[in-house]
């Protein structure tokens, strides 16, 4: 997809702030300091539109940009922060529960991995849950770049098996600093839309 128009439409926290234009709805999961973020910078073709930080955390609210008034990406808070408080973690765990399980806009949440480590245990109860509620999802291994590309097939097979995926669930290698697997995650969602 060819990207002009993107815009932040809202920083949401609850169910009443989202956004009502019925657009099909992709989210990004992902433990704290991915790449979420940056995953959608790239994939919108903007150097800086959701935030980025080399500070985890970030991303604090259920942030929802809209794309060519075709679709929503929604960028959320990453998981597995250890610095972040016990209640506010909690206080994100619902916030995203909420959001994931309750909103038929949401076509299929994409989760980021790191391509250079085996999933935590962490990205395993995230795909565990998607897969208890039957969300379709898309896998994303990022950060490519940081490994040589004759280890990126062994790299995808451990997080496919670390991950248990099914079958028919995407994993697509990508870069936010390359490119690499930008057409490939476009197609994944523009199927889905
Ligand atoms: N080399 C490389 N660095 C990346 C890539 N993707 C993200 N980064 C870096 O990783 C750091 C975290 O990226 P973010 O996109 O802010 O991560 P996030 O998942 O949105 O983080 P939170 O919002 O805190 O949950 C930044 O320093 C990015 O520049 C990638 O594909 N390659
Ligand atoms: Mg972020």
């Amino acid at each position: 997809m060819i990207v002009n128009n993107v815009e932040l439409v809202i920083s949401a926290v609850r169910p009443d702030q989202y956004p009502e234009d019925g657009l099909p709805e992709f989210a990004l999961a992902g433990r704290s300091n991915v790449g979420k973020s940056s995953f959608i910078n790239k994939m919108i073709g903007r150097k800086s539109m959701a935030r980025i930080s080399s500070k985890p955390g970030k991303t604090q609210t259920l942030n929802f940009y809209k794309i060519e008034e075709k679709l929503f990406y929604v960028d959320v808070p990453g998981y597995g922060y250890a610095k972040v408080a016990k209640t506010e973690r909690e206080a994100w765990g619902k916030m995203i529960e909420r959001y994931i399980t309750g909103r038929d806009e949401l076509k299929a949440v994409i989760q980021i991995v790191d391509l250079r480590h085996p999933p935590s245990r962490d990205d395993i109860a995230m795909y565990d849950f998607m897969k208890h509620y039957d969300i379709p999802c898309i896998i994303i291994a990022t950060k490519a770049d940081k490994i040589p590309k004759g280890k990126w097939d062994k790299h995808k097979k451990i997080v496919r098996e670390t991950l248990e995926m099914e079958k028919g669930d995407p994993l697509i290698v990508f870069s936010s600093e390359t490119g690499l697997g930008k057409d490939a995650a476009w197609a994944e969602i523009e199927k889905r839309m």
